[in-house]
């Protein structure tokens, strides 16, 4: 069964034997969404909405259900809530749920699922439950983050006629650490499991980044074309982009929690100016001793310049404390820069624009000027802090190994830092060669200058 068109469908069954046929049909039991939630997600049921914008009830049995109701809420003020009533609903057994849009926690670090809940026993043997679930593929399996069920479950004194919360100290805060799930798409789903006891209550639905957020751009001198103002992605038309970030195994240093970033299925497949062009690597310096590296985060680099997390359009988040940071960012075959100021950042994004000549950087000549645009230096075929065309070390000589090491007009198609240009082809000699763009940065006209990282 496949459906071309968001919406909610109603399924049904039909059996035929000998005595006749029977139909039954469940109303709204397929939903097929489109819409995407990023944190922070917060549902506090004011707007009097069982399913605020993107999120759906699943009510299997179309009787009763979860609702929005007024009651004293967990600041000990009046407010609206969702409530589902046990005390009248006599269908043991019966699950009826509160599901999330899909949530991006790509652009998101140490997220946290938080809400408050509220539930008045009715006795032992009534095992009214709330069971929490997430999942990271849209619903085909579910992690459990919660479940208490009868006495465990109550807020408040165990108790025979129909409850409402009276007092904040009837509600219960969860705070659950969903950061195993940063970078990836998640649903979270509340059920409650039904068994003829009393009321249950859920407010403050809550997913929350706690990561620093930025809104980075920048260009890379090798694939940048000034005719157009885009990076060329002829690493990603040939399949070239790995889906894991690669500057792990390159050996770049990684903090906090970075490293490991995983490319969302489809983003390689965006064509035009959001296209991919490569991994770069962004890095939270402290303010006062900026050789100390606090935060890490690999990130995508759209041709625009755009730096963006795993889902392709998210800005990135980065988990640190909120603070006063440099930023540097950085690439394989590039010189990385890093501002010279620090910047106030928060959960809140930061636009931090790289390609501005107005910006301050650490150090001399730390960009090439293109234009009216900086770009990073292109060139670092052998991975250090130098671009060099002769000597110990250059950067020309790997690009004549990496296409076979006797014949100056071989090609080789791959992955490679020696693919100065970044087209997806190492090239020695000729048009489109990846060594000519190595002469030109380190001076032009002296082959033995050498040109420095401008990092601490
Ligand atoms: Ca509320
Ligand atoms: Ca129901
Ligand atoms: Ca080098
Ligand atoms: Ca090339």
């Amino acid at each position: 069964m496949t459906y071309s068109a968001p919406g909610s469908y109603d399924v049904t069954l039909t059996v035929t034997d000998a005595n006749g046929t029977s139909t039954k049909t469940i109303t709204a039991f397929v939903t097929y969404a489109t819409f995407t939630a990023s944190a922070p997600l917060i549902a506090n049921a004011e707007d009097q909405a069982v399913t605020p914008t993107g999120w759906r009830l699943e009510n299997v049995d179309g009787l009763d259900t979860w609702t929005n109701v007024s009651v004293t809420g967990a600041d000990g003020n009046a407010t609206r809530a969702w409530r589902i009533d046990y005390y009248y609903y006599n269908a043991p057994g019966q699950q009826d749920r509160l599901v999330t849009p899909v949530i991006t926690l790509a652009g998101s670090a140490g997220s946290r699922l938080r809400f408050h809940h509220a539930y008045k026993p009715y006795g032992a043997s009534y095992t009214d439950a709330l069971r929490v679930e997430i999942s990271a593929n849209c619903g085909q399996n579910w992690t459990q983050l919660y479940f208490a069920e009868a006495l465990a479950l109550g807020t408040t004194t165990t108790g025979t006629s129909p409850w409402a919360p009276s007092a904040a100290n009837q509600w219960l805060l969860h705070d659950i650490d969903i950061s195993a799930y940063d970078g990836q798409s998640v649903v979270i789903r509340f059920t409650g499991v039904n068994d003829y006891g009393d009321r249950l209550y859920l407010d403050n639905l809550e997913v929350v980044n706690q990561g620093m957020r930025l809104s980075l751009k920048l260009m890379l001198d090798g694939p940048y074309d000034i005719n157009n103002g885009l990076m060329g992605d002829g690493l990603r038309a040939a399949s070239l982009v790995p889906s894991t970030e690669p500057y792990t195994a390159l050996g770049f240093v990684q903090a906090a929690d970075g490293g490991g970033e995983v490319m969302h299925a489809g983003v390689s497949a965006r064509t035009g100016s959001d296209a991919i062009v490569d991994w770069v690597q962004v890095e939270l310096r402290s303010n006062a001793a900026p050789q100390t590296i606090a935060a890490t985060r690999a990130a995508l680099l759209q041709r625009d310049g755009d730096v963006v997390a795993e889902d392709g359009v998210s800005p990135i988040a980065l988990l640190a404390p909120s603070g006063t940071y440099r930023v540097a960012v950085r690439h394989r075959n590039h010189l990385g820069a890093m501002t010279s100021n620090g910047f106030a950042l928060t959960t809140a994004s930061t636009p931090i624009d790289f390609t501005s000549i107005a910006l301050g950087l650490n150090g001399t000549e730390p960009t090439r000027t293109v234009g009216s645009i900086r770009t990073l230096w292109s060139g670092n075929a052998m991975r250090d802090a130098e671009l060099k065309y002769t000597g110990a070390n250059n950067d020309r000589d790997p690009i004549l190994v990496a296409v076979g090491g006797s014949v100056p007009t071989a090609t080789a198609v791959g992955y490679r830092l020696e693919d100065v240009n970044m087209d997806g082809t190492t090239k020695y000699t000729g048009a489109g060669n990846d060594r000519d763009p190595i002469l030109v940065n380190v001076g032009g006209s002296v082959p033995t200058s050498v040109r420095s990282e401008q990092l601490p």
